[in-house]
């Protein structure tokens, strides 16, 4: 299939290790590899990908990003002794040689070409490279934080020379700032390098100045370098602040970039766990990043192993990527809110496989049997176009045969609809006023139509919405002459398939029989075309939707950019 996820992995690289004591270094091992792939095949993942074998990048390949006089050096390392090694070691920090690290490290770049090869020619849709060393802390002439290589910096100077991408997304999820990636493409606006990290006022490692919020870029390539530095205590950055980065911050921007290519340097020494990170997020937050990237550059992802230190929660979180990367469902994020309002909730919760309905009009019945297994969750429903709450009504109906049989009846009151009842209605027209919570009425002054102001409301309202709420299902509806573009509703539906653990069920309520196809293609997990229009045209909705963010915030806390900018700027 031309639809597959790669795996690039090769015992190999666990064949080198720390020789000598060397506490900042320790916790690179090689069962970091060997775990994480185990995991993988235990879990009948592997199974699942497209194998690729890694190839040695060469030497002009290395030379895209390092100088001759370091790779020169490097090249020496297999035929040093011990001392000679621990010598060449010490002009670098936080990091060790081997005399088999130079190979690993051309094979850990060459995983990362593979991988880009596979997924550029389409033999794959996206991929993983389990790789050691990893790369995104060396620099142009220097060694650094257990890295020998740039594999990401090389693999986005590769994608541009020999597979012609004009732009190429860079986002590392790694607890460590990839100073290197940022070094590399500072002054080159076709790559975007977003990176968030633990930094508490430089005190953390790298403890760099430049790794701070208002390194922006340089030259032409200002704007294109976001940096989200952690000041908070560590244990209270959770799954919200790294959502509301990714909601708020990275992704408005990486879908007004068009990125041809996503390359995520995965490190996983941001989840729980972890011995340098010391954050809380559970590993399932991966699924939900992952996810979040996927429907850029027309799915084209893919995901280098850089770092991660708890052996647990490294397989855990290597798992989460690879199974979403495959298009399986995301779970839902038990840890979100308040721990005692959800913790009932996920034990008892059956895993099932995504099962996405998809509704023609007069295809109503099948609504029915599907609500008997979600009617006690809560549901979210969001409405595109100009008409009115009919399909509320429809499914207030629905709901109401269901509830018949002897459950106290919520349904009589539509405020009782509402608690259970997540209602977002993107119109044009400012016709209705907020009245509770749960009715969200959402105005796009321009109309649906305007793809930037209508993405931006998805990207910066919906998803952070969504993820508050955190629904059981997600029913959307097209309403006729709703103005909004295939493309757009394709990306909103791709979206919101990351919630209710993909149960999402489309209403066509449109004769517009041409729109069919895309709407069930994004539902059967092909990933939605890119937003080719975010390039020419000014968001003329940003007032509007600043505004409606100020009025949300009281009531959901996902939206307060503000909460969020407190970790950041350590508030
Ligand atoms: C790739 C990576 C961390 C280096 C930490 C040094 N490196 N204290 O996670
Ligand atoms: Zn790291």
């Amino acid at each position: 299939s031309t639809m597959g996820t790669a795996l690039i992995y090769d015992e190999e690289m666990t064949k080198y290790k720390l020789l000598w004591v060397d506490p900042a270094c320790k916790i690179e091992v090689p069962e970091r590899l060997s775990v994480s792939y185990q995991a993988l095949v235990r879990t009948g993942l592997s199974d699942r990908c497209v194998a690729v074998p890694p190839r040695e990048a060469s030497d002009a390949e290395i030379l895209l990003v390092h100088s001759e006089e370091y790779l020169e050096g490097v090249k020496k390392t297999p035929h040093m002794t011990l001392e000679d090694l621990k010598e060449f070691t010490l002009q670098y920090g936080d990091v060790y040689f081997h005399p088999n690290i130079y190979h690993c490290a051309k094979l850990a770049a060459g995983s990362a070409l593979q991988l880009v090869d596979s997924v550029m020619t389409g033999t794959v849709r996206n991929g993983m490279a389990l790789v050691r060393p990893p790369g995104h802390h060396s620099m142009r002439s220097a060694a650094s934080g257990f890295c020998v290589f740039n594999n990401v910096a090389i693999a986005a100077r590769y994608a541009k020379q020999k597979h012609g991408a004009k732009r190429v997304l860079i986002v590392d999820w790694d607890i460590h700032h990839g100073q290197g990636v940022q070094y590399c493409f500072e002054d080159d606006p076709s790559v975007l390098y977003f990176s968030w990290h633990r930094y508490e006022h430089q005190k953390f490692w790298p403890n760099l100045r430049e790794s701070d919020y208002d390194s922006v870029g340089k030259g032409s390539g200002a704007g294109f370098n976001i940096n989200v530095p952690w000041n908070k205590v560590c244990s209270s950055i959770n799954l919200n602040d790294y959502l509301s980065a990714f909601c708020h911050v990275l992704l408005p921007v990486a879908y007004e970039f068009c990125p041809d290519l996503v390359l995520v340097c995965a490190g996983f020494d941001s989840a729980v766990g972890d011995p340098e990170g010391e954050m809380c997020a559970t590993p399932d937050i991966f699924a939900h990043l992952t996810h979040l990237l996927m429907n850029l550059a027309g799915g084209k992802l893919c995901a280098v192993l850089e770092g991660g230190y708890n052996l647990t929660s490294l397989a855990q979180s290597v798992c989460q990527t690879v199974q979403t990367l495959l298009g399986d469902p995301l779970p839902r994020l038990a840890n979100l809110g308040s721990p005692c309002e959800r913790s009932g909730q996920t034990q008892t919760e059956r895993c099932r496989k995504s099962r996405n309905v998809f509704l023609l009009p007069g295809n109503y019945a099948l609504l029915r049997p599907y609500l008997s297994h979600e009617m006690k969750t809560s549901v979210e429903f969001a409405a595109t176009g100009n008409s009115d709450l009919s399909p509320t009504a429809l499914f207030t109906k629905a709901l109401q045969k269901r509830l018949s049989a002897g459950i106290p009846i919520l349904l009589r009151k539509k405020i009782s609809v509402l608690r259970k009842m997540l209602v977002v209605q993107i119109s044009g027209e400012d016709k209705e006023e907020q009245k509770c919570k749960y009715y969200i009425p959402m105005c796009l002054k321009k109309g649906c139509g305007d793809t930037v102001g209508f993405i931006q409301a998805v990207l910066g309202l919906l998803l952070p919405l969504g993820y508050e709420y955190d629904p059981g299902l997600v029913l959307l509806s097209r309403m006729p002459g709703s103005g909004v573009g295939d493309c757009t509703w394709q990306q909103l539906i791709g979206l919101l398939k990351g919630f209710a653990k993909g149960h999402t069920l489309v209403l066509m309520q449109t004769n517009d029989g041409a729109c069919m196809g895309p709407t069930a293609s994004v539902l059967l997990g092909h990933p939605a075309p890119p937003l080719q229009e975010l390039l020419t045209r000014l968001p003329d909705d940003g007032d509007a939707l600043e505004r409606m963010r100020e009025r949300l915030q009281a009531d959901w806390k996902m939206l307060e950019t503000l909460f969020f900018l407190h970790g950041m700027l350590g508030g």
